[in-house]
Parts: C-alpha cells; sequence; structure tokens
C-alpha cells in the first residue's frame, strides 16, 4: 500500500495542488494508497507531498509520478504522441511553474482571502499559538513570493498573469474531453487538481472569477469529476 504524505484536509478538500495531483493520479492509474497528514518538513524536501512504498520515501509530485509508473506501469500515458508530450509539458509547467503562485498570492497575500486561509490551515493551533505560527507562515511565504517576484507585484498585476494563464489553459481544454485529448491521461491529474483547487475552494478570488467564467474549464472541472466517481479511494478528492 502506498503511503501518501500530504496537508491535512482545510476546507473540508485537498487543498495542495501537488499533493491533489498525485492523489488524482493515484485514483486515475488505480493504484493503492492510503493518505497521511504531515507538515512539509518532515519530508525528504520540506515540502509536500512525498510518498513512502516499500522501503522509498520518492519527494515532489513529479518524480513520484515517474516512480510510479516505473514500478507498477503506465496505464494512463502509454499512447500520447512526442507532440502531446510536449505539449503536456508546458501545460504542466504553466499550472506549477506560473499559476501556482497566483493561487498561493490569492490564499496567503492578498488580506482579503487570508483570514479564511488562516481559520483553513491554522484553525486547529491553540487560540494563543495560532496567531504567532500563521503569522510566521505568511511571512515566510510572502519572502518566497518575492523571491519568485509575484510579492514585488501590484495586485491586479498578478491577478492578470492568472488569468492569462487560465486562458491559455481553457483555449486547451476547449479542443479535446481531456488535457492532452480524448482520453484521461496524467496530465489531467495536474490540471484538474490545479483548477479545482481555484474554483472548488471557498475564496471567491479573481482567479475563480477568471475560471469561472470560461465554460471549457467549468465542464472539464464537471467531465473529471465524473471520471474521478467510477474510480476509488479512500479520500474525498
Ligand atoms: N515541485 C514540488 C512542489 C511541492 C510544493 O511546493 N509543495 C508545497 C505545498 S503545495 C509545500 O510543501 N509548501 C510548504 C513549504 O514550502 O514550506 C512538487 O511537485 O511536489
Amino acid at each position: 500500500m502506498i503511503e501518501l504524505h500530504q496537508f491535512a484536509p482545510g476546507w473540508g478538500l485537498n487543498a495542495s495542488p501537488f499533493c491533489l495531483k498525485v492523489e488524482v493520479y493515484c485514483r486515475l492509474a488505480e493504484l493503492p494508497y492510503q493518505t497521511r497528514s504531515t507538515l512539509p518538513f518532515k519530508g525528504p524536501r520540506g515540502k509536500l507531498p512525498f510518498i513512502v512504498d516499500q522501503s522509498h520515501r520518492v519527494p515532489d509530485s513529479g518524480n513520484i509520478l515517474t516512480y510510479l509508473k516505473k514500478t507498477y506501469g503506465d496505464p494512463l500515458d502509454g499512447q500520447l504522441s512526442e507532440a502531446q508530450l510536449a505539449t503536456g509539458h508546458m501545460l504542466r509547467r504553466t499550472c506549477e511553474e506560473s499559476l501556482y503562485f497566483a493561487i498561493v498570492f490569492s490564499r496567503w497575500v492578498d488580506d482579503r482571502y487570508w483570514p479564511k486561509t488562516r481559520e483553513a490551515f491554522f484553525g486547529m493551533v491553540p487560540p494563543v499559538a495560532r496567531h504567532l505560527v500563521a503569522g510566521a507562515a505568511r511571512k515566510g511565504i510572502r519572502k518566497s513570493l518575492v523571491g519568485q517576484g509575484y510579492g514585488r507585484y501590484p495586485l491586479a498585476e498578478v491577478y492578470a498573469a492568472g488569468t492569462a494563464d487560465l486562458s491559455a489553459i481553457a483555449w486547451q481544454l476547449g479542443q479535446h474531453k481531456y488535457a492532452a485529448g480524448n482520453e484521461v491521461t496524467s496530465l489531467d491529474a495536474t490540471v484538474y487538481a490545479f483548477l479545482f483547487n481555484i474554483v472548488r475552494a471557498p475564496l471567491e478570488t479573481p482567479l475563480k472569477h477568471a475560471a469561472s467564467e470560461r465554460e471549457s474549464i467549468l465542464a472539464y472541472l464537471e467531465r473529471m469529476e465524473d471520471v474521478l466517481k467510477m474510480k476509488s479511494g479512500p479520500g474525498g478528492v
């Protein structure tokens, strides 16, 4: 049984796109797994997710998918053409290396949404410590966003950049049923996980408005949720 180490649920859902990506992959590939709630510093690279499988501890969602495919076979991506692989790579990078930071910014930096983020992720910390722990975590994330760049932008520019990513993703999703074509592939684990975290999280951010205005994104989420309903899994995704 694969152990998937990830954050405890926030807002009652898997609020980390990278953790959700691995969970969705396991569901789509029908791999048996159990989730374990943990904290990033316990992982081999100080981030989540990581998995423990037999004697292996594997960090990083991309490495995890590579490991799972190598160990248990690759039921989803075997038929992909070079063109699909290349487009998929760019789409994945758009989600993970660009859109992700706009999501993090909306949750942790934008004062309008921070109270709900704090409640979701630190609500279980005793009240006296909650303020300190949440404040320290927010400071660390602000610093990492200054390093990445968005922490130096005005709000409107961050959301314009995120909206541009969503427009490109929406166009791609309008071409086929799933992210890489008319069959489900591992790329759907990524694209679904990121869009889910924008549209299904209870924050009415500009990113959510931008995603919700794009019919191809909403239809895609529903299609993926129909697929996931048919696959068993231990937790609600
Ligand atoms: N490249 C990594 C990124 C993982 C990542 O950024 N995880 C975030 C949560 S979504 C994390 O653990 N953040 C905690 C921290 O940086 O302290 C992957 O694909 O797994």
